[in-house]
């Protein structure tokens, strides 16, 4: 404890020993209030001087302020050091190295499903068939009736349907297309036959996921028109796709199906890549994916078309992108595909 009685050159000399030591801005700052902070020792003896006869006060001031201004001065100094010696860390650890190569820049990549798309659509055209594009705001009439699938007929629960409110504008019924067969009477509408056209294009449904089924999905149409084509066209121009996107050893089946707009209908599964055929999850236990419907085109939309039918016949497939790219890549739910996910998108 100090008192205005301790002599002063002790606490000058305290003062000046424990500064040599301190290394840091903390410890500094401790050290000014001690002596020179409002409760600090020497201040504390500027304020006893007043009690002290004036021969007493005058030598005493004046020995105080100077060892007031030497340790002020002291600490000052010692301040700017530190920040000096702060300053200098940070340039040198800022400081660049041109000859460093830079930061790898993340180099981005085409998504799987669009990669997928690709290789079916080249598969498709080496087979002769060119690519076209229809619109995925679509309406009822191209969707479904034209399609041989009126309103209030049961078939249009085959394809939960995402409506697009138009009334208000007092025009038929739009909606966002649920597959991509709309473009079968489209295609029919601005072309004559021979026709062998796949086209490609996003489809949604108003329907709950699941890991075969997403609400949005790719869809590619097929459509051939000529002389007749018979079943067996069918059969062989897909059995070729499935053998060159799956290779050989994939087993394929066909299957009997129902769709309105062609006769007859069938389906095309490829054995699941999990369970082999035994029955999973993925497959929901039946061991097989379906990834395509398809069919004769029906003769009254042959007709409809303008077309003779006695002398025309065709046939139309539609298969879905994300099912084939699930089955090629041994991805176990339809869903990453759109979770935006880069830690699995990265993979492809
Ligand atoms: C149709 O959409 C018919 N337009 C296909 C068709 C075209 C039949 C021409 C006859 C002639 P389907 O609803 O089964 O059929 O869908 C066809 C394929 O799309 C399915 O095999 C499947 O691969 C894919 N698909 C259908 N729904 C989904 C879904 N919710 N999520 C992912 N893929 C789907």
């Amino acid at each position: 404890m100090t008192s205005v009685s301790d002599p002063i050159s002790e606490i000058e000399d305290a003062a000046m020993r424990e500064l040599a030591v301190i290394s840091d801005a903390t410890q500094l700052e401790a050290w000014r209030l001690s002596y020179l902070g409002r409760k600090g020792k020497l201040t504390r003896i500027l304020r006893g001087l007043a009690d002290l006869p004036l021969e007493q006060r005058r030598s005493l001031g004046a020995e105080a302020n100077r060892i007031k201004l030497r340790l002020e001065t002291a600490h000052r100094e010692k301040l700017a050091r530190f920040e000096q010696d702060r300053v200098a860390q940070v340039t040198e650890g800022e400081r660049l190295d041109v000859t460093l190569p830079g930061p790898p820049l993340p180099r981005g990549g085409l998504h799987p499903i669009t990669r997928t798309l690709q290789d079916v659509l080249r598969v498709f055209e080496s087979m002769g068939f060119q690519v076209a594009e229809g619109p995925e705001i679509e309406w009822d009439y191209y969707n479904f009736e034209a399609l041989r699938i009126p309103a209030d007929h049961p078939a249009r629960d085959m394809w939960d349907t995402l409506w697009i409110d138009c009334e208000r504008e007092g025009r038929r019924s739009m909606l966002l297309r649920t597959h991509t067969s709309p473009n079968q009477i489209r295609i029919m509408e601005r072309t004559q036959p021979p026709i062998r056209v796949v086209v490609p294009g996003k489809c949604y449904r108003f329907e709950a996921t699941d890991p075969t089924h997403e609400w949005m999905m790719t869809q590619v149409e097929g459509l051939a028109i000529d002389d007749g084509i018979s079943m067996a066209d069918l059969k062989g121009t897909l059995a070729e796709f499935a053998r060159r996107i799956f290779g050989e050893e994939r087993k394929v089946a066909f299957r009997c199906d129902y769709f309105p707009f062609v006769e007859p209908g069938m389906e095309l599964r490829i054995d699941c890549f999990i369970c082999r055929g035994a029955g999973c999850r993925t497959c929901g236990r039946t061991g097989w994916i379906e990834i395509l419907g398809a069919g004769m085109v029906h003769p009254e939309i042959i007709a409809n078309a303008g077309y003779d039918p006695d002398r025309y016949t065709g046939f139309a497939f539609g298969l879905g992108i994300e099912r084939i790219a699930l089955l090629r890549h041994g991805v176990d739910d339809i869903r990453h595909f759109y979770a935006n996910d880069l830690r699995f998108l990265q993979q492809f």
